[in-house]
């Protein structure tokens, strides 16, 4: 059965805030195209002559480890950080940039490809089905969907994925760092904090190579590398292999007495719990998305991601809430 109607083609509702305008990266690479196709159609069928401009493999290495080590130097000190690129991560990643280009924002994310579980729909199927109002998201970040009444459906998740993903790596103020893993979170004694002991506020993380993070157990030590910052934003998603890893360690540092544990599946709840109670867990955490379940025994949702999205911009929004208030406080 045909959609009742489909999405206004890349027509990008203008957020409610008065965003800078980043570069639209489609429109960048427009620009540049324009320039080049005459070349590009005199190429095709003249392949004979065809070469690439020389090159020294030393130059390609410089190009690659200059500018990895000045981010890597950069971004040593952040002002947010997020743990995990996945449908939740990488929405408040691109709030985050749309809404305050003066912040610098680190991206953390253990996957060689950002992502998490946002490639496909459920069970491995194309179509990402997202529940309105989340549509608002879709328009907002330009990925065509679907509208078929109290959902829309985008045709393949990766059409998604790849849209918001493209857009947080063309802000000039986020840095994704991917196949790298956050193993652990810096602390500062948090006097203000009466729950649990001696309270912490979380300054930060503590990062290794993702495939150093899986090696510990069969190679001598291998010390991790640290990243400051006065806001962290946890988007590791729900218990697995990599899961859950914020809320795990909470519960291991005594700051969190126990996690209640992601329930079983109830889309009509879980997707309004997950982006209500998106909060500031312990000084300077935020978590969000499907970590947020395995603290609060939230339902899990199965295959709608709206609330993925939707929690990603309610993290960035309680971040920025958080760091203007410490810096009011002159914290940071
Ligand atoms: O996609 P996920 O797992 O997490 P979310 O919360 O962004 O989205 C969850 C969503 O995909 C669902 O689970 C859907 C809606 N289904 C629900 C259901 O009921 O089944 O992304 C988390 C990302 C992944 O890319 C991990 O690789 C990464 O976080 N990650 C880490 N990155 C860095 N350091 C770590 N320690 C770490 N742990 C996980």
């Amino acid at each position: 059965m045909a959609p009742s109607a489909i999405s206004p083609a890349q027509q990008h509702a203008q957020l409610a805030f008065a965003p800078k305008k980043v570069k639209d990266a489609a429109a960048e690479v427009e620009d540049r195209a324009a320039g080049l196709t005459k070349p590009l159609a005199e190429m095709m069928g003249n392949w004979d002559d065809f070469s690439f401009a020389p090159i020294r493999e030393s130059t390609v290495s410089r190009a690659m480890t200059r500018r990895y080590f000045a981010d890597l130097d950069k971004y040593a000190e952040s002002d947010i950080v997020i743990i995990g690129a996945g449908s939740c991560g990488l929405s408040a990643a691109y709030t985050l940039g749309k809404l305050r280009p003066d912040l610098r924002i680190t991206v953390i994310e253990a996957g060689v490809s950002p992502g998490g579980g946002a490639w496909l729909g459920g069970q491995l199927f194309s179509a990402m089905v997202m529940r309105k109002p989340a549509d608002v998201f879709l328009r907002e970040v330009g990925v065509p969907y679907e509208d078929e009444g109290d959902y829309v459906v985008v045709k393949h998740a990766a059409l998604f994925t790849s849209t918001v993903l493209s857009k947080v790596l063309a802000m000039d103020n986020v840095k994704l760092f991917n196949a790298t893993t956050v193993e652990d979170l810096i602390t500062r004694p948090d006097p203000d904090s009466e729950d649990i002991g001696p309270g912490v506020r979380i300054a930060g993380v503590v990062t290794n190579w993702t495939l150093v993070s899986m090696h510990h157990d069969d190679q001598s030590c291998m010390d991790p590398n640290t990243i400051n910052a006065p806001v962290v934003i946890s988007t590791t998603g729900h218990d697995g292999p990599f899961g859950a890893f914020s809320v795990k360690r909470l519960v291991s540092m005594k700051q969190l007495e126990q996690l209640e544990g992601m329930r079983g599946l109830d889309m009509q709840r879980a997707e309004d719990a997950i982006v209500k109670n998106t909060r500031e867990i312990v000084p300077g955490l935020i978590v969000g998305g499907m970590e947020l379940s395995e603290i609060d025994g939230a339902n899990r949702m199965g295959p709608t991601f709206g609330a993925m999205a939707l929690s990603g911009v309610k993290a960035a929004e309680e971040a920025i809430r958080v760091f203007d208030l410490r810096k009011k406080q002159n914290e940071i």
